[in-house]
């Protein structure tokens, strides 16, 4: 979690200098979800995730340079640096794609975990997408067919109060959007998305229903995203006091407390956060020396019909 928060700062950074061109949505405050879901998930089990997907793309494994080095558009880069912040992908972790049309990568994972129920290898797939993507067609076609087939298929939503600059309240008439899960004929669990641990034992209990063959979970995780939509958004619609009230249960906070509870002490949690911001940022050293791509290399993994 702290690897993904300095990753995410450091993005901040260079975009806000505009060393990077284009805009990014980052991913700070709601950290616990993909740490908490991705270490329920073994060898083998894929993601898919949204253009909000540094920190799934790294919870998965993926590394830290080339993750910076995709988003600097660097040859060594997850995708040779053609895809950018929104287009994290790491197939060797199992991180299919992070996609920005919202809901495009549901029918994904549906896909994924219906692969691996066809080739019988036990794999799961967890599909992370916002609450804007709850009203998109996609999101009823794919929790449907997962329930009629029972795909081993964890549909993560990551509740954070917004789809871009209108809060849920105002896009969708019923609010309990876990509550949807029983149309699909599956269990929908609310949980508390800032809260690691707690993420981690909801997403143990609808893995292993995946894996045994009992079919998907519609997880709903509410989080709240510390900074606005995207890079140009100062986050001016929230209203007062909002932002401090989850600053003050910020998902580092919680998960440093439950350690400390479970007996770690503060200075092994400090060396935690040391060592995280010392590997990101050689990670990040390590990425912007790399040299730009050859332009030549513009028109490789290019289809171009004649
Ligand atoms: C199909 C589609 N419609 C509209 C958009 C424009 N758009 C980009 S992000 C976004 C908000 C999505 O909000 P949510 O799903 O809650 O994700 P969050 O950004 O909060 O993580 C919208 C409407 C899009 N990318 N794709
Ligand atoms: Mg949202």
């Amino acid at each position: 979690m702290h690897e993904i928060r300095f990753f995410e700062d450091t993005v901040k950074d260079w975009f806000s200098r505009a060393l990077v061109r284009g805009s990014t949505h980052l991913y700070q405050g709601q950290e616990a979800v993909a740490v908490g879901v991705t270490a329920a998930l073994g060898p083998g089990d894929t993601t898919t995730c949204t253009y909000r997907g540094h920190g799934t793309v790294l919870a998965q494994g993926a590394p830290l340079d080339r993750a910076f080095g995709e988003i600097l558009g660097k040859a060594e880069g997850l995708c040779a640096g053609k895809g950018g912040s929104m287009h994290l992908t790491d197939l060797g972790v199992g991180a299919l794609g992070s996609f920005a049309i919202v809901g495009a990568h549901l029918p994904i994972s549906a896909g994924a975990a219906w692969a691996a129920q066809v080739q019988g290898t036990g794999a799961v797939s967890a599909s992370f997408f916002g609450d804007g993507a709850v009203n998109i067609g996609t999101f009823h076609e794919s929790l449907n067919l997962a329930g009629v087939w029972k795909l081993p298929v964890v549909f993560v939503i990551e509740n954070n109060l917004y789809g871009e600059y209108s809060p849920v309240s105002t896009t969708t008439a019923n609010t309990d959007l876990a509550g949807r899960g029983a149309s699909y004929g599956m269990p929908g669990v609310r949980v508390d998305g800032n809260d690691v641990l707690a993420v981690r034992e909801a997403a143990r209990t609808a893995v292993r229903r995946a894996r045994d063959g009992q079919g998907p979970t519609l997880l709903e995780a509410m989080t709240y995203r510390q900074s606005g939509h995207s890079r140009s958004d100062p986050g001016a619609y929230r209203p007062a006091g909002e932002l401090e009230s989850w600053l003050a249960r910020d998902p580092l906070l919680v998960a440093e407390r439950s350690a400390r509870e479970l007996g770690v002490s503060q200075e092994a949690l400090d060396q935690v956060r040391e060592r995280a911001e010392a590997e990101v940022a050689e990670a990040a050293a390590r990425a912007q020396a790399w040299k730009d791509p050859e332009p030549d290399a513009r028109f490789d993994h290019v289809w171009m019909a004649r």
